[in-house]
């Protein structure tokens, strides 16, 4: 172990559009899922921390919500997730962009003039390199390196855990010397309720199609530790619209049945005791159109 002035700790966001896999590598690196993935764009909603400690440095990852431009945001809540997320990226030491092994979109280009704008180390993260052979991965680095001048650039599959040890090492290059913000097994600031809600939500991504994971917010209500090893929790899945309801619920509530026993299952893993899940299914009519709803789900302006 080194001596604790050499000790480095700081700030690293993961941007990149939707579906990316920032939440994956987030999740890999931190070898616990603190952050519920999809294979449909936007799954992530607020900005999640994650923290990894080794002998000679910390760093806090923050896990950010896909970027697209506000102006195509579906939505005001939409477009207050995006904002935020904007304005984090400035308060942090080092971002890591992660891209698709594939050419530059409009939204990586939006997000890559966005990036422009701060005088941080940028690292490019190009993701998803099991999809792709060795000789298109050189062409596609430099090819974005064309577009943008990144610090670092380096083929990850945070899927298959190839590359993150380089990739960890270059962050932890560009970290400031200082001391750590967290302790050492602390891996997560969200609170369990939150996580509770998240891991229902990305059980409702698994069975549901369509505009219904869009369209709903799990709010728990109820988190109480009735024995040692048995917690009751209640939770509500609010859909925006009562036709949605339906779905939800589905035949003779198969539907909602399937979505409690495997998220009560992760949510048992999770918090390693027995738990009673009481999941209902209600309606918030229109909720995205208010961003006071994001307060449900323990959302707030996040200074960094
Ligand atoms: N083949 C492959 N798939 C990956 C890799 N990383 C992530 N994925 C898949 O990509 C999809 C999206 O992953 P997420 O981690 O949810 O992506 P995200 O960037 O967090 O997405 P948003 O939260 O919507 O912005 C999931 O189906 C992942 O399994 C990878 O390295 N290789
Ligand atoms: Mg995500």
């Amino acid at each position: 172990m080194q001596s604790k002035t050499k000790f480095k700790a700081g700030f690293v966001t993961l941007v990149g559009k939707p579906n990316v896999g920032k939440s994956t590598l987030l999740n890999k690196i931190i070898g616990e899922k603190v952050a519920i993935t999809s294979p449909r764009p936007q799954t992530t909603r607020n900005i999640i921390r994650g923290v990894v400690t080794f002998d000679e440095a910390q760093i806090v990852f923050i896990d950010t919500p896909g970027l697209i431009r506000i102006e195509e945001a579906p939505t005001p809540v939409d477009r207050k997730i995006l904002e935020e997320t904007l304005m984090g990226i400035e308060g942090v030491d080092v971002v890591a962009f992660l891209a698709e092994p594939e050419r530059l979109s409009s939204e990586d280009r939006f997000i890559l003039d966005n990036l422009k704008k701060i005088k941080k180390p940028v690292i490019l993260a190009l993701n998803k390199i099991d999809k792709i052979k060795k000789e298109q991965m050189e062409t596609l680095i430099s090819y974005y390196q064309d577009y943008f001048s990144f610090d670092r650039s380096i083929p990850i599959s945070a899927k298959k855990g190839t590359n993150l040890s380089i990739l960890i090492g270059e962050i932890i290059h560009y970290l400031p010397t200082h001391s750590p913000y967290y302790p050492s097994n602390f891996i997560t600031d969200q609170p369990e309720r939150i996580l509770v809600a998240e891991l229902i939500r990305e059980k409702i991504f698994e069975f549901t199609r369509q505009e219904i994971p869009y369209s709903v917010i799990v709010k728990v209500h109820e988190f109480k530790e009735r024995t040692s090893d048995l917690t009751y929790i209640s939770a509500t899945i609010y859909t925006e619209h009562s036709s949605q309801k339906g779905i939800l619920i589905g035949k003779r509530g198969s539907m909602i049945k399937k979505i409690g026993q495997l998220s009560r299952k992760e949510i048992e893993n999770r918090l390693n005791c027995r738990v009673y899940l009481d999941l209902r299914v209600g309606v918030k009519k229109d909720w995205r159109r208010k961003v006071e709803s994001l307060k449900d789900i323990g959302h707030e302006i996040e200074q960094i």
